[in-house]
């Protein structure tokens, strides 16, 4: 075939799959405007892994959670029994909003349905739910919402696009095939109907949500996930609410904000980022777990440390992005205490320094392995997190250099500026790991 044939075929490929996959012409609300802006002002939030997984508390295998009917190869039919095995007699929305307002988060993002297919709130697409199935009947969805209005902390739900459950499932991707116990039929249609109608459940229903975050189309990269006629359903129903989708590729239009997994933006050591271009346009998220589970893994103690975590959120914020920190509370209800303890640690870190973190936006020096920077007004925060000498050489920040503080006691900072970059000089008597902040007003 002639080069230019080629290309053109290939373009058209390219253009035919951006109309099939994308909410085309795609023109953000006002409100969904300024929702992005509350999203990226407010920073931080909890993401919670709950299901009826959380009763086999990862069957003594470390890193297997939410994965254990994939992983254990547990057909439906026997991990039908779990549902009613799950009666979380301790769940108190309030108290976890409470935890979540203490801990300096403003919003919670949780898993209404993940890819073993059981929703968590009283569906009526399908009996496969909370109310349903449990002894428990209870819609924990609804009375988070409920706490979270009464706290002013905004709740979004996670969906799985993957569903191991549904017979409509079809065909399979790379996941849940064989083992389930599905026939080898099913119409794909049917599966993408019954996902509009669960969604129309979680956008009518519970008032004002802040968005959803979809994960699992990455099982299925080559389907037609009529993404054009779910974000626009998604935005029809509630114009301000937030998309973001967990496919690990660049945002697709329709899309809101653009969210990374285990990883800072750009970064690849968990193997998901696939080159993804980092959107300059949509605010980001990066989303992490304590230890090394989503859902509730008995054995998972590699619990990371509350400086660990703070680094993590602090360099997200050097590039923009909000963090989405996860819990996987217990089949009784109860938040991990030790997730708890952490929280709180963290909590008395961004009440001295949130103004740090809150309501700004990535600062003008890239980040680097010394640090990072973000920026409010004509304020730049200089975070110096791994720097060991008194004296470092920062790239020059676009507009002149007023004064430089130490944030916190505010004391004069020398600094001098040349066309070489700004030359800060932070004495060791000064310095904090963690809080060595230095202000720059512009
Ligand atoms: O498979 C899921 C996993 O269980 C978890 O929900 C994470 C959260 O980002 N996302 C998926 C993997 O990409």
């Amino acid at each position: 075939m002639r080069k230019p044939i080629l290309i053109c075929l290939i373009l058209s490929l390219l253009f035919s799959n951006h109309e099939v996959f994308s909410q085309k012409d795609y023109q953000p609300s006002p409100e969904n405007l300024k929702n992005r802006e509350w999203f990226q002002d407010n920073k931080y939030g909890l993401f919670v892994h709950w299901g009826v997984y959380s009763v086999m508390a990862g069957g003594g295998d470390m890193g297997i959670a939410e994965w254990i009917m994939n992983q254990k190869q547990i057909p439906i039919v026997a991990y039908e029994n779990l549902p009613g095995f799950f009666n979380p007699i301790e769940f108190d929305a309030e108290e976890w909003v409470a935890m979540v307002k203490k801990a300096g988060m403003r919003y919670i993002t949780i898993t209404s349905k993940h890819h073993d297919g059981f929703a968590m709130y009283d569906s009526k697409a399908s009996d496969y739910n909370i109310v349903k199935k449990t002894p428990f009947k209870r819609d924990v969805l609804k009375e988070l919402k409920d706490a979270c209005d009464k706290e002013g902390i905004k709740l979004f739900f996670y969906y799985s696009q993957l569903d191991w459950h549904h017979p409509d499932y079809f065909p399979r991707g790379s996941t849940g095939r064989g083992y389930t116990g599905r026939p080898d039929s099913g119409e794909w249609r049917k599966y993408i109907d019954y996902m509009k109608d669960q969604l129309t459940e979680l956008l009518t229903n519970y008032g004002e949500i802040g968005g959803i975050w979809f994960d699992g189309q990455w099982d299925k990269y080559d389907e037609n996930w009529y993404l054009d006629e779910i974000y626009s359903h998604i935005h029809n129903l509630q114009p301000g609410a937030l998309i973001g989708s967990n496919h690990h590729l660049a945002p697709f239009p329709g899309e809101d904000f653009q969210m990374f997994e285990r990883d800072l933006p750009g970064e690849n050591t968990m193997g998901f980022n696939k080159g993804a271009e980092i959107s300059q346009e949509l605010p980001l998220e990066m989303c992490e777990t304590m230890n090394g589970s989503w859902g509730y893994n008995i054995k998972d103690r590699r619990f990371k440390s509350s400086s660990q975590l703070l680094e993590t959120m602090i360099r997200a914020a050097g590039y923009g992005a909000n963090f989405l920190l996860n819990t996987g509370p217990l089949p009784n209800g109860k938040i991990q205490s030790e997730n708890v303890d952490t929280l709180m640690v963290m909590a008395n870190w961004l009440e001295k320094n949130g103004e740090t973190i809150y309501g700004t936006r990535k600062g003008p020096i890239e980040p680097r392995p010394w640090g990072v920077t973000t920026q409010k007004d004509n304020k730049v925060y200089v975070h110096m997190l791994a720097w060991k000498d008194e004296s470092i050489l920062i790239p020059t920040v676009g507009k002149k250099v007023k004064s430089a503080t130490l944030f916190g006691d505010k004391s004069k900072i020398r600094f001098s500026e040349t066309k070489d970059g700004i030359l800060l000089t932070v004495p060791y008597d000064k310095r904090k790991p963690l809080e060595t902040i230095v202000v720059l007003e512009l």
